[in-house]
């Protein structure tokens, strides 16, 4: 199967760098999406989102015209769906754009056409529920067009790369379905290309998400469990990994993005019987803000009038995207609580929170602060040095949700350093 104009459906953190990487490798893209501010900032050579590699790779493709953006579909050979599947409500997988997306195909639908939704949705979402919106075109899939889906799988922060690198799996609605996508993604993709049924690799990609927010839980209770024993959980991590069969993961203030958050919802939503893990972990990832809403009311006592610093918002390191970011429920807290809390947030400096004043600047945001909440490990707060600390704020205290900061080192110059899950009391070891 031969390709030569590609419709990219939804133009964010998944759509445009696929969009883009198309057009690089020679196909007439047309990038759509249903934002008419997208589509505004993209015809003028910018882009939207904050993504290594991504503006220049975008601004190339553009000038070239070998990527157009539109608020429309337009006839094409192969359309790619790569729109947003939040959850709303007792968390139902929301496919609103998925089926918008699928409508709006409909009407420029051919035959020999493909069509590949990459949109994270719950099990059976291809077939039972893109394929009948598709066939309402008259055509029918497997037939008179090919349908398959393929889970994007890109760690933000690396997406262009990962895009290319990693092992990519089709599902095909029947397996010729799946040999056209491969025969697609094979203009862009080095790593492998995997080809199974649709809804196995519907499976696939949620079971990804889900191992990653179930091993992170384990690590976010080990937190929890070193705190009340008295142990180093970082240390113990550590340690534990050592172990030629042990990879425990990071605990942190809890689990944000878009993703990771919200995928292992679907299988609870499709199968609440079967799911009692992923359910259980879940909730202890979402319950981390409030463990560490309690780490501060221990620190501070009464929170009323009390001023706290946030260094950090996005829902990881050095990324602009605060979607569901433990670090934003954790200022909200802080401030229903009634404490005074300004937050710095050098990737997103005009975000807004109610009641929070926001500053890109560090130093400004710790001045006059009686605790700093260290909650996300961007590489500018990692070369924060002790003495500059102390040059800028009379803060003495920190509180330290993903152990960026070495305790003795800033013991030095007189800052108290508690860590996430560090219940362990040096002192006492050394004496023993
Ligand atoms: N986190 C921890 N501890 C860790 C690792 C992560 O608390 O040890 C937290 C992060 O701080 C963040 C959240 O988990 O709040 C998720 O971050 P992440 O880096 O684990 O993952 P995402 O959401 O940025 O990207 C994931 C990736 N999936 C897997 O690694 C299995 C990516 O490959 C997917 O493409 C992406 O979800 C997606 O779009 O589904």
């Amino acid at each position: 199967m031969e390709f030569n104009r590609l419709c990219v459906i939804g133009l964010g953190y998944i759509g445009l760098p696929t969009a883009s990487t198309f057009a690089t490798c020679g196909l007439d893209v047309i990038g759509v999406d249903v934002n008419p501010n997208i589509v505004r900032v993209l015809s003028r050579g910018e882009i939207h989102i904050h993504e290594p590699g991504l503006l220049q790779l975008a601004q190339s493709a553009l000038q070239k015209k070998k990527l157009r953006v539109a608020s429309q579909p337009a006839p094409a050979d192969a359309f790619i769906i790569a729109v947003p599947t939040p959850f709303y409500g007792e968390k139902q997988a929301d496919l609103r754009a998925v089926c918008a997306a699928a409508e709006a195909v409909v009407p420029v639908l051919a035959r020999g056409n493909l069509v590949i939704l990459e949109s994270t949705s719950p099990p059976r979402t291809t077939v039972d529920v893109v394929r009948p919106i598709l066939e309402r075109s008259g055509l029918k899939a497997g037939v008179d067009f090919h349908l398959a889906y393929s889970p994007e799988r890109v760690l933000p922060g690396q997406i262009l790369r990962e895009l290319v690198e990693n092992d990519r799996v089709i599902g095909g609605f029947t397996p010729a379905c799946a040999e056209a996508g491969k025969a697609l993604y094979q203009c862009i993709v080095r790593g492998e290309i995997v080809t199974t049924d649709a809804t196995t690799a519907e499976m696939v990609k949620l079971m990804e998400n889900t191992f990653r927010d179930v091993n992170i839980a384990v690590a976010n209770e080990f937190s929890r469990l070193a705190d009340r024993f008295e142990v180093n959980v970082w240390e113990a991590i550590q340690i534990a990994n050592r172990h030629p069969r042990v990879n425990i993961l990071q605990p942190g203030p809890g689990v944000g993005g878009h993703c990771i958050s919200v995928d292992p919802w679907f299988f609870v939503e499709a199968a609440p019987d079967l799911t009692q893990i992923i359910h259980s972990a879940r909730m202890v990832n979402d319950g981390q803000p409030h463990f560490v809403l309690n780490k501060v009311r221990e620190i501070l006592g009464y929170l009323p009038g009390k001023r706290i610093a946030v260094l950090g918002l996005a829902y990881k390191p050095n990324v602009d995207d605060l979607r569901e970011s433990p670090a934003v429920e954790i200022t909200q807290l802080l401030v229903s609580e009634g404490a005074v809390v300004k937050a710095c947030e050098p990737f997103k400096p005009d975000f807004r929170i109610d009641g929070v004043s926001l500053s890109a600047e560090w130093r400004e945001t710790i001045e006059n602060s009686d605790l700093a909440l260290v909650l996300v490990s961007h590489d500018v707060f990692k070369h924060i040095q002790p003495e500059t600390w102390v040059e800028h704020s009379t803060c003495r205290q920190i509180f330290d949700a993903v152990n960026l900061f070495n305790n003795e080192t800033w013991q030095a110059q007189g800052i108290a350093v508690h860590t996430l899950g560090n219940g362990k009391k040096e002192k006492e070891y050394s004496a023993a």
